[in-house]
């Protein structure tokens, strides 16, 4: 149900920015691999996350890139202006320290989602670098994942 009792910028409460980060090939979401990833489509991401966004009263920014160097740089950028991170480090989980330092750098909280049970794959998928500094971490939820970090990070702000 839509803002029934004061939520968003209708009552005037300030809203935060939670950005949204997805790594490499996630723009491939809904192409292959559907018994892993499901069918649903980047879009489809985007669309639940803004809708989740929009009823808890948060401004959103979505992003996506292949580039190791964008995220650090989006997650550099994110400091002073975001209140929260949303991240899918998709394939750098396993492997960025780049993007772990980036995230250690922002004050604010930062949820790790993944689509798929990591710990369920192969052993390479089970080491996250970025776990041990998250606030929480989510996976094997499907992307429904993605609401639950919003639900979360708005709990941890004190804004649910
Ligand atoms: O489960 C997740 O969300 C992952 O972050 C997805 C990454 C994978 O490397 C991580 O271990 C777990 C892969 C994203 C690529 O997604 C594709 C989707 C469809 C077709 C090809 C790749």
């Amino acid at each position: 149900m839509d803002a029934p009792h004061g939520r968003g910028i209708a009552t005037g409460r300030a809203m935060g920015l939670i950005c949204i980060f997805n790594g490499p090939n996630l723009n491939l979401l809904g192409t292959r691999e559907p018994e892993i990833y499901g069918r649903d489509t980047l879009d489809d991401v985007e669309t639940l996350c803004a809708e989740k966004c929009r009823e808890l009263g948060h401004a959103m920014r979505f992003m996506q890139s292949n580039s190791e160097g964008d995220l650090v740089t989006w997650i550099q950028e994110a400091r002073g202006k975001a209140d929260a991170i949303v991240i899918n480090p998709a394939a750098y989980t396993h492997t960025s320290i780049a993007i772990r330092d980036a995230l250690s750098a922002f004050e604010g909280p930062f949820i790790e989602v993944h689509i798929s049970n990591v710990h369920a794959r192969e052993s390479f998928r089970h080491h996250s670098y970025v776990s041990g500094i998250a606030s929480a971490v989510i996976a094997g939820c499907g992307i429904a994942g993605y609401g639950y970090a919003i639900d979360t990070v708005a709990r941890l702000l004190g804004h649910d």
